[in-house]
């Protein structure tokens, strides 16, 4: 197992994990038994991606993107005993709310799940007159408190910090338009309530180089290290038969994470498998989720794929935030 100086956290032993192969070398590499989530696997949805997973109580838990027959998509609950093997209940989680307004939900999509002290938000696109974020709290993925919409539409892609920065709640959004968004821009925010947001921040722009230069949004919960907040997101760019979405990697200053220290200028993951290439959205790789293992600095990335599946994809922290830091352009 490597061993880590980088990733300040817990271990996670039971993780889900592959070596890379010794015939490989990419700095980000895919599970061998990929999708872990298949199409169509449970009844009510066409395709589950694009979601969440957190460990839990010794397990993982994880909200789940779940698109409709009708192609509309839902926020689902499941857990796992490994990150690999999920049990995704058939209802939709519901929200306690008591304000009918603050409720609304005309959609709900690409969730992402922050542990901050004791307490799980769910952060996810709300449909609220437009895409903008939509927060709820739990402590036990039972009960859901929903809270308000951090921002105006239109927004996307809200990935919260996991500890408070300067005092404050912390979160990474991209501001957009209303619909597929040929622009985007990631920016930085605070909240001492989880209420008001403010202070807002540019963080980084779509542009440089051609895999990234339609737009841009975070992916995972950032990951704090010695280095900085490792962000792994995803980049666009318009080919002449559509959107290709790839994976980046950033290091952002440790307290003041609009700061870019260092930034990848290639991707470190891109469509290349046929589950990736062919889907419901071909060419997307669009990650949402990363578990790791603080003492190796192993970490499992959970991407959607087309679109359609859910997958896996391993790195290891020191190596990729080297990587981060001799293949970098800050602009
Ligand atoms: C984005 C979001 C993602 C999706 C991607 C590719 O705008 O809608 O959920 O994976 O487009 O279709």
């Amino acid at each position: 197992m490597p061993v880590s100086a980088m990733i300040i956290g817990d271990p996670l032993t039971n993780m889900p994990w592959q070596d890379r192969p010794a015939d490989c070398n990419e700095i980000m590499w895919r599970y061998s038994k990929n999708p872990v989530i298949d199409v169509k696997p449970i009844p009510v949805a066409q395709a589950i991606y694009n979601s969440a997973v957190v460990p839990y109580q010794g397990r993982f838990a994880g909200v789940f993107r779940t698109e409709y027959r009708d192609r509309m998509p839902h926020l689902h609950f499941g857990t796992s005993p490994d990150g690999v093997t999920w049990n995704i209940e058939h209802e939709e989680i519901r929200m306690a709310c008591d304000d009918s307004e603050r409720s609304i939900t005309d959609y709900a999509y690409d969730p992402r799940v922050c542990k901050i002290e004791d307490t799980y938000y769910v952060t996810w696109c709300n449909g609220y007159h437009g895409p903008t974020i939509g927060i709820a709290q739990t402590k036990d993925f039972k009960h859901y408190e929903r809270l308000e919409n951090a921002f105006l539409p239109f927004n996307r892609n809200g990935v919260l910090f996991p500890r408070k920065i300067n005092g404050n709640f912390a979160m990474l959004s991209r501001p957009s338009d209303n619909g597929h968004t040929p622009f985007g821009d990631i920016f930085y925010s605070e909240s001492p309530d989880m209420e008001y947001w403010g202070r807002h921040r540019y963080v980084m722009g779509h542009g440089g180089q051609w895999w990234q230069r339609t737009k841009i949004g975070a992916g995972p919960i950032p990951i704090e290290t010695k280095e900085g907040w490792l962000l792994i997101y995803h980049g666009v760019i318009t080919q002449c038969n559509g959107f290709v979405y790839s994976v980046g990697a950033a290091l952002l200053d440790l307290e003041q994470p609009w700061k870019v220290l260092y930034r990848t200028n290639q991707h470190i993951l891109t469509p290349e498998e046929d589950y990736e290439c062919v889907g419901l959205t071909p060419n997307v790789v669009f990650p949402c989720a990363a578990l790791c293992d603080a003492p190796s600095g192993r970490i499992a990335v959970y991407y959607g794929a087309a679109d359609t599946t859910t997958c896996l994809a391993f790195t290891q922290a020191d190596e990729l935030i080297a990587f981060t830091r001799q293949n970098s352009k800050v602009f």
